[in-house]
């Protein structure tokens, strides 16, 4: 059994959370620099400010890279390295970092694949009222375009926004991600609205200066229900796409950049809140997506009772991840098969991955078979949705353990230890696994 024929296999990170080099040459600061710096937001007030020293080290991950078999990168550019204010001015050395990061990639053999936006947004842009800026589309077309005008050449597939889902419903609602706001949930929808058309801008940017043919897609927060038993799919599937209150569906994002329409299930909550858009806004929003990219670790199970969807509690002897989130792997069967059925595109998962509580042992190895179980379980999914549905491609999240959000370095994600520390990288044995799953096209998975 094994995958489609070029099935992507890739590792995911994201700026913000491996670059470190915050002060680096004339970088701009980004709302993450400045936000986790008041105490009480992050672990133990952990920082990014060094971060997994990618910045520095960049050679030596992709060569560890190369080394684990890994043919695909996902990785985000740090706007307010390129930028330092956003917009205007481009900043020599981070034109340089990127330019030698993208050439180190082609040597190996890596395909890139570029988020333009994971989060970082720059502080700059922040102080002028950040997403609540009408402007603040355009600010991102710019920055499309600064990055297709130096780097298009070297790059094939980008992700526009990284999970609007989280830095709109954490950063802007929850306040617990930057920028820590807590708005009313219209203004929450106005930043939003910015934030689609800053995709659709983006989309169309991205295309009209790259000189080759390129994909574009996205990389929503994908959280679905799951049927408890295969009779309550239609339940699941509704309760994946209906209104929940809290920002975090994938259809309120990508209805309206896929099909030019809000979901008809959120239009009440719209309209209480005050939100209102010229409809011509919606043209610029819709666009074209070549394919759905994806990040899923659990879900909810629902099943009916009497005629209500009801969300079940895991029971006693659910496994957990060190992030507490249940370990579910028919999430990666349905799934995609949700979206699919409602949206008709290829599916990429760009992040997929767990946090465990492991430490490297006295011989100085990390033994995390249970990463390698859970990849076993999910893939194992995933293949199984892969034979109804088209899913292209797979990205762990993520290569090292790394700067976890407000979680700070405590949740471990990597496929290589990483010590905050001696900024040491040291493989763990999922890694040496990985890279058997990558070399059999997924055969590995079922032996
Ligand atoms: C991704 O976010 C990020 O893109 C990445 O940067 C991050 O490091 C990675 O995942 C690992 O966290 O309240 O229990 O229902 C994941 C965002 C977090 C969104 C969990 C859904 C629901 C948790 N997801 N959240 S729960």
């Amino acid at each position: 059994m094994s995958f489609v024929k070029n099935f992507v296999w890739g590792v995911a990170t994201a700026s913000y959370q491996i670059e470190g080099g915050a002060h680096e040459a004339d970088k701009g600061l980004n709302v993450w620099d400045v936000g986790s710096a008041t105490e009480g937001r992050i672990f133990e007030g952990h920082r990014g400010d060094v971060g997994c020293d990618h910045y520095h080290k960049f050679r030596e991950d992709v060569a560890l890279m190369k080394e684990l078999g890994i043919k695909a990168y996902r990785f985000s550019i740090n706007w307010a390295r390129l930028l330092p204010e956003g917009v205007g001015k481009v900043s020599e050395d981070g034109k340089r970092f990127y330019g030698e990061l993208l050439a180190a990639l082609r040597e190996a053999g890596i395909e890139p694949w570029v988020t333009l936006f994971h989060w970082d947004y720059p502080y700059a842009l922040y102080l002028r009222g950040g997403w609540l800026n009408p402007e603040s589309p355009k600010w991102f077309e710019e920055y499309a375009r600064v990055v297709a005008e130096l780097f298009g050449d070297s790059i094939s597939h980008f992700i526009l926004i990284n999970e609007p889902q989280v830095f709109l419903g954490l950063g802007h609602s929850a306040g617990t991600h930057a920028p820590f706001l807590r708005l009313s949930d219209g203004e929450v929808m106005r930043a939003a609205h910015h934030v689609l058309l800053a995709c659709g801008l983006g989309e169309k940017m991205l295309r009209k200066t790259c000189k080759h043919p390129i994909k574009v897609g996205t990389s929503q927060a994908y959280w679905p229900s799951i049927p408890d038993t295969p009779d309550d799919y239609r339940v699941a599937k509704q309760d994946t796409f209906a209104c929940h209150r809290d920002f975090g569906s994938v259809n309120y994002y990508t209805d309206p950049l896929i099909f030019g329409t809000y979901p008809e299930e959120f239009r009440a909550w719209q309209e209480e809140c005050g939100f209102s858009y010229p409809e011509s806004d919606m043209e610029i929003i819709r666009s074209k997506i070549d394919f759905y990219g994806v990040n899923t670790y659990s879900g909810n199970r629902v099943r009916e009772q009497n005629g209500k969807i009801i969300t079940l509690t895991p029971t006693p002897a659910t496994p957990k991840t060190d992030t507490r989130w249940n370990v579910y792997p028919d999430v990666m069967y349905y799934g995609p098969k949700f979206l699919f059925e409602r949206y008709g595109l290829p599916i990429i998962y760009t992040e997929n991955g767990v946090a465990l509580s492991e430490w490297k042992d006295l011989n100085g190895e990390i033994n995390d078979d249970c990463r390698i179980d859970f990849l076993k379980r999910y893939l194992r999914e995933m293949f199984r949705a892969s034979c109804e549905v088209p899913i292209y491609g797979y990205f762990y999240w993520t290569l090292y353990d790394n700067f976890e959000w407000a979680e700070g370095f405590s949740k471990k994600f990597g496929l290589v230890h990483f010590d905050p520390e001696t900024l040491e990288r040291t493989p763990k044995k999922s890694a040496a696994f990985y890279k058997k799953v990558i070399e059999t096209n997924g055969e590995e998975l079922f032996r």
